[in-house]
């Protein structure tokens, strides 16, 4: 599996660092371990923005960065090397390899934390945390209120606690050239798999055996798991947004819609594709399928230099709603049908999210409350879907139940877009010719 270089992770601590005045303390803990049940934990996957800084995959490790007189200092708390546990329950870095494997200056025990983050936090001018993890915020505070009772010893306390979160979701935003790289790679490991899955699909196959076929040949082609629990929804099931059962047999003359990607080295892909289970598309099949497709090509092309987030939803929306008049599912005025937003009923969900270490991944999507500019560096999924009420006896019961989402991963570049998963077919000739073959 293709990684990043460490260099990147310890220029990342660096830049992180410049941002922030002297006398700061930064504190980032990994991924907490989770029990699934009894005594078996669910699988370990750390915390992205502390991979981020550190590209550390071990639990009960702590980066401590300060910006002194002295100049920068990156320390790391990890696990001790122990023959008994890593017989019992695998291999650890270890305090004497650490610096050097992680272009650290110093590592310590993680049991010494308490005691030299006291020692870090006397006479520092302000903390950073992150304020979406609890665990750290207590653990910042149980020491602020250990240095605060110390003052006759001479500690002085930092008056200030600045949240992490805002600086390094900044930074996550804009993909370097090699993140690019490596979710590029995630990529193209994803849509081999979709037309695997394209190529095996059979009628009478149940849902899991299907993703299933996508997720060996994630591991099959170096990728170690999941970017987020897959969606396998055959028929209707497709109009459930976040269908996870995956647990019913696929019919013939249904549609399936699988929404899923790996994950390489943290970095993840999500894509969707919707294809017929028996390989032809009916008549009203196509007809939605089509319509989802336009608006993704004209949510796509809304993607130029200066274009705001806000642009390719709204161009999706304006695809939509004329098609839905147009096919008699709306009724009225485009404008009216936009402004009154009655395309909601056929598409609840907005055009993408940003997708980086996290699937919805960090960064704001709103500068001073307008949305902002893409800019190159950012990559965000492009989704439209349709999804039709299979209950609602006010719609044809030709339309009912059908379910169609397309989605990509679209890096933004300075002359306007790459498309990461251009790869994988979307048109329906290309679908039926590639399901026939
Ligand atoms: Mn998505």
């Amino acid at each position: 599996m293709t990684k990043l270089a460490i260099v990147e992770y310890a220029a990342r601590r660096k830049a992180l660092l410049q941002q922030l005045p002297e006398g700061c303390v930064v504190v980032v803990e990994s991924a907490q371990v989770h029990i699934r049940n009894g005594d078996v934990e669910h699988d370990y996957r750390q915390d992205s923005s502390f991979y981020y800084l550190s590209g550390m995959t071990e639990p009960d490790t702590t980066l401590v960065l300060t910006n002194g007189p002295d100049g920068q200092c990156h320390s790391l708390f990890c696990r001790t090397k122990d023959k008994l546990q890593e017989i019992w329950h695998g291999r650890r870095l270890g305090v004497d390899a650490a610096p050097q494997a992680l272009l650290l200056d110093r590592a310590y025990a993680s049991e010494s934390l308490a005691e030299k983050l006291l020692e870090m936090l006397d006479g520092a001018s302000q903390v950073v945390y992150s304020f979406r993890n609890t665990h750290t915020a207590n653990l910042v505070q149980q020491s602020l209120s250990k240095l605060a009772g110390l003052t006759r010893q001479g500690k002085t306390c930092p008056t200030q606690l600045l949240n992490l979160d805002s600086l390094v979701d900044a930074m996550r935003l804009l993909k370097s050239p090699a993140e690019v790289n490596q979710m590029a790679a995630a990529c193209d490991i994803s849509v081999a798999a979709h037309i695997h899955a394209m190529q095996v699909c059979t009628v009478g196959m149940n849902e899991y055996q299907l993703a299933a076929q996508v997720h060996h040949q994630f591991s099959m082609q170096g990728s170690q798991r999941v970017a987020y629990g897959s969606i396998v929804a055959g028929g209707e099931n497709a109009c459930i947004l976040h269908y996870t059962n995956n647990d019913q047999p696929l019919k013939d003359g249904d549609l399936v819609l699988i929404d899923a990607g790996c994950e390489l080295d943290h970095y993840a892909a999500d894509i969707t594709r919707t294809f017929p289970v028996n390989g032809r598309f009916s008549d009203p099949q196509k007809t939605i399928y089509e319509l989802v497709l336009r608006a993704h090509q004209a949510a796509l092309a809304a993607i130029v230099p200066g274009a705001l987030v806000t642009d390719m939803q709204d161009a999706a929306v304006k695809v939509i709603t004329q098609g839905l008049i147009e096919i008699g599912l709306l009724s009225g005025e485009l404008d009216q049908n936009i402004k009154d937003q009655t395309y909601r009923k056929f598409y609840m969900h907005n055009i993408g999210h940003w997708l980086g270490m996290d699937v919805h991944d960090v960064g704001l999507y709103k500068l001073h409350g307008q949305s902002r500019a893409l800019v190159a560096g950012m990559v965000t999924t492009v989704e439209p879907g349709i999804y039709i009420d299979p209950d609602d006896t006010d719609i044809p019961s030709q339309w009912r139940g059908i379910g169609v989402r397309i989605e990509d991963n679209i890096l933004i570049t300075s002359s306007g877009y790459r498309n990461l998963t251009a790869d994988l077919p979307v048109t329906v000739a290309d679908i039926e010719t590639l399901m026939a073959g």
